[in-house]
Parts: structure tokens; C-alpha cells; sequence
């Protein structure tokens, strides 16, 4: 058991609320906060763990009461740091919880740094690294999908399959030993090659882990997706019937939206962004000039697009040329204005080479916007299935990726039958980064990189 002093810091945000928790874990968590609380009814004795007990926070130097409070001890090993911890419900607002901090510190405690609660919880085998990490995920969280991931691995999701995988590679890296300790047993020829089959098989796991990272990152963060298309097509209009209000201003005017009008939608649980640009294509007033501009940046740096065409004419060259510039971006083709009598080739569009996907959709009445949704979650999310686990951080990407690195290395040098220890070294490399993921081997770099960017209190 890892063991220090005591800590403490105020555990709920600062600003008004209904209650106010001061927490203090370490060694002396008990002594130090049972000496300042007077149980209510005169009562007394030793407090049992886990549960709480009402009574006020006294100042035993001055006698003075601070507040009227519930307090929780939590012995070891059972508490979210693995040691005793004890927790102060005071009433909200900023002054009277502060008050009782301070005398926490002035019994004995220190105030706790950043994320310092959950990196004992980690040092205390309470939590893996990668666990740790989530809690993190957990409180960043904007989705109810980026919730779900995180508990996911707060529980354990990630890390069990990393332990898997590790496993696995230890058992390859005993044969490889075994005939380094044992040398006239060369790896013979059979041997080898189901080797190299272990290995190739390892990486394709960790391929499928490596994929999932983009997977996790749409479903966290939100995909970004662009609509453009010439003026006067139905790009506001065609935001306004995804959103299902009138939330853009839409005329007959060409030109109108000249800045990007920035709304955010739903598809199915993954959050998506949706930027309504000014129209691409030829002017000459310098205003929606800039606004044309514009839209090519947000074009570049979204996840997709959707091309509006107006279907009650034929093509414009501004059409063309825009497609023709989408140079590969994943983007789905919307043929708008289904309402009106059609006077675009829709067969011109597959012989000029142009196959993305086409939804036919009318804006204004609100019909196929509905078959548009779920064709652009999936030209976005691509495989509608969600992966059996989810790489959501980019230190354990940037980990995995080494490890598939290491592995590539030590299946080339198998096959080349150079000697096994130099196929160890390799196989070893591999096995560090993944140790490095759950926690196995840590350094206190690559700890306090990750605990710094944690909240006091957690
Ligand atoms: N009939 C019909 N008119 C539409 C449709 N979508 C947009 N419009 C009209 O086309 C014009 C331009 O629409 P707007 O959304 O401002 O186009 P934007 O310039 O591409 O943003 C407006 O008069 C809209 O009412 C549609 O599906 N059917
Ligand atoms: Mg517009």
C-alpha cells in the first residue's frame, strides 16, 4: 500500500449550491476531521464506515460552530482512494466551506493538487492508469455517447482488453525465450511460422482498437459537416428542415448568408455540427466574396459534406466546379427542391464521374429529410456498428500504435531467422507500451502529465 500524508480539498465546484463537500483522505483523514465535528445529541463513540453522521464543524481553538454538516468516514481499502477517507457535506457557498477546509489544514492536512485523489487511487492499485484516465473523460464528457465510453472504461472496457492482448504476447515472448535459455533448441521452421501467425493476429487486434479511435472521437466531439453549394439552392433552408425550425434566414435572394451559421443536431447519437457557409461560386460583391472564402476554409476542415443542387435546373459550372473540388472529402450529394418539376441530370452527375451517395430531399416540404439523416450518419460513422471497444485517448493510441510498431518489427526479424534474442528486444518493446497503457510501468513524467490536467478535488 502506497502511503503518504493527508490530504484535503473542496470536492464540488466553486459558486452557489445546495451543498458543499469538503474531502480528506490519507492517514490521518479520521483524526483530523472527527477532531473538529461535534455529533449532534451529545452523542459520541467511534463513527462506523460508510455512514453519515449529522452534527457541526467546530473550531476547537476558538469553540466557534462553522457549520451544521453530515460527515461520511470511509476506512480503507473501501473508499475511492483506498485509503480512509472522510467527507464533509457542508452547506453550500463559497465562504462557510472554505472555512472548514482551512481547518482541515490547520489540523494537520495539506491541500491536495490537482487530481491528486484519483492518482492516489491509482498508486493504491484502487484504479489502472487507463481507468484513471477516464474519470477524466468522465467529467469532460459533452455526449451522453462520450459519457458512456468513459464509464465504460472507468469500469474497466479498455483496460481489460489491453490485459488480453498482453497476455497473449507474453505467452509468444516464452517461446521466443525458451529458445534463447535453451540454444540448441533453434526455433525450428514450424514453429516459426505459427509464430509470425501469433503475432500477425495480435496487430490485427490492435488494428480494430486503433480504428475505433476516430470512431470515439465523432461520437465525443461531434462531426463537423459542411453545406455548400452555389447561392440560392436550399442551404438554409435545407439547415432549417434538419433542425426542424426556422433557425436560418432564408430569401430569394442570392448572397443572403455571407457568415457561417453554426447549428448543432443530433443523428442517432451522434452529435453532429452543422455550418450553413454563403453559397461557392462567382461573384462580384466583395462582401460575399469574403463570405465565399469562408466556406472553403469550413469546408477543408470538416469531417463531410453535403453538396446541395438545386433539381428544378440544370447544372450551373459553379456546380461542377465545386464538386470537382471536393477532391475525395467524404461528402453526399443532396438533390434539393424535389417539390418543384426537375431539371437536373441526374444520370450526367454518375457519367461525369461524381458517385457519392445522392439523397433526394425538398426543403421546404420537409420530404427525404428524414432518409438524409440516417444516409449522413452513415457516410460519417461509416460502420453503423459500434466497435467492441472504444480507444477514446491519444496517449493510449500513440501507445498502441508503437506497440503494432514493435510487433511489425519482431514478425519481419522472425522471418528473417535472426536470432531470437533480437526478436525478444522487439516482442519486449511491444509489451512496455501496452504495460505503459494500463499502468503496469509508469514514470512520474508521464504521471503528472496526466494528473495535471485534472481538477483539485478529484
Ligand atoms: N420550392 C422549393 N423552394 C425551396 C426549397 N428549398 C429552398 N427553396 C427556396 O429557395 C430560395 C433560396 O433558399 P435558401 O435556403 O436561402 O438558399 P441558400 O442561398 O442556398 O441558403 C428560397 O426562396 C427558398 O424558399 C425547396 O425544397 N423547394
Ligand atoms: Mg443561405
Amino acid at each position: 500500500m502506497y502511503e503518504q500524508d493527508t490530504i484535503a480539498a473542496i470536492a464540488t465546484p466553486s459558486g452557489e449550491g445546495a451543498v458543499a463537500i469538503v474531502r480528506v483522505s490519507g492517514p490521518d483523514a479520521e483524526r483530523i476531521a472527527t477532531s473538529v465535528f461535534v455529533r449532534a445529541q451529545g452523542k459520541n463513540g467511534k463513527l462506523a464506515s460508510h455512514r453519515l453522521y449529522h452534527g457541526q464543524i467546530q473550531d476547537p481553538r476558538s469553540n466557534k460552530f462553522l457549520d451544521e454538516v453530515l460527515l461520511v468516514v470511509m476506512r480503507k481499502p473501501r473508499s475511492y482512494t483506498g485509503e480512509d477517507i472522510v467527507e464533509v457535506h457542508c452547506h453550500g457557498g463559497t465562504l462557510v466551506v472554505r472555512r472548514v477546509l482551512e481547518l482541515m489544514l490547520s489540523q494537520g492536512a495539506r491541500h491536495a493538487e490537482r487530481g491528486e485523489f484519483t492518482k492516489r487511487a491509482f498508486l493504491n492499485g484502487r484504479l489502472d492508469l487507463a481507468q484513471a484516465e477516464a474519470v477524466l473523460d468522465l467529467i469532460d464528457a459533452r455526449t451522453d455517447k462520450g459519457v458512456e465510453l468513459a464509464l465504460d472504461q472507468v469500469g474497466g472496457g479498455l483496460s481489460k482488453w489491453m490485459r488480453e492482448l498482453r497476455e497473449e504476447l507474453l505467452a509468444i515472448l516464452v517461446q521466443i525465450e525458451a529458445a534463447i535459455d535453451f540454444p540448441e533448441e533453434q526455433i525450428e521452421l514450424l514453429q516459426r511460422r505459427e509464430l509470425i501467425v501469433r503475432i500477425d493476429d495480435l496487430r490485427h487486434k490492435i488494428s480494430d482498437i486503433l480504428t475505433s479511435y476516430e470512431w470515439g472521437r465523432l461520437f465525443r466531439e461531434g462531426a463537423k459537416v459542411c453545406i455548400c453549394g452555389r447561392p440560392n439552392v436550399g442551404k438554409s433552408s435545407l439547415l432549417n428542415a434538419l433542425l426542424g425550425e426556422d433557425r436560418v434566414i432564408v430569401t430569394d435572394v442570392p448572397g443572403t448568408t455571407r457568415d457561417v451559421i453554426e447549428e448543432s443536431i443530433n443523428l442517432d447519437g451522434l452529435p453532429v455540427v452543422l455550418w450553413d457557409t454563403a453559397g461557392i461560386g462567382e461573384t462580384d460583391d466583395r462582401i460575399e466574396q469574403i463570405g465565399v472564402n469562408l466556406s472553403r476554409r469550413y469546408l477543408e476542415k470538416s469531417d463531410a459534406a453535403v453538396v446541395v443542387l438545386d433539381g428544378s435546373e440544370s447544372f450551373a459550372p459553379a456546380d461542377l466546379a465545386l464538386l470537382e473540388s471536393l477532391n475525395g472529402k467524404n461528402a453526399l450529394i443532396v438533390i434539393n427542391k424535389s417539390d418543384l418539376s426537375q431539371g437536373l441530370d441526374v444520370a450526367e452527375l454518375k457519367n461525369r464521374g461524381f458517385l457519392q451517395s445522392m439523397a433526394f430531399v425538398s426543403a421546404k416540404t420537409g420530404s427525404g429529410i428524414d432518409g438524409l439523416k440516417a444516409q449522413l450518419r452513415n457516410l460519417i460513422a461509416g460502420c453503423p456498428e459500434e466497435p467492441p471497444v472504444v480507444l477514446t485517448n491519444i496517449r493510449h493510441k500513440a501507445a498502441l500504435a508503437r506497440s503494432d510498431k514493435a510487433l511489425s518489427d519482431a514478425s519481419v526479424t522472425l522471418a528473417k531467422k535472426c536470432p531470437p534474442e533480437l526478436v525478444a528486444v522487439e516482442l519486449s518493446e511491444a509489451r512496455e507500451a501496452l504495460e505503459e497503457i494500463i499502468g503496469l510501468i509508469n514514470n512520474d513524467d508521464i504521471l503528472e502529465s496526466i494528473f495535471k490536467n485534472f481538477c483539485v478535488g478529484k
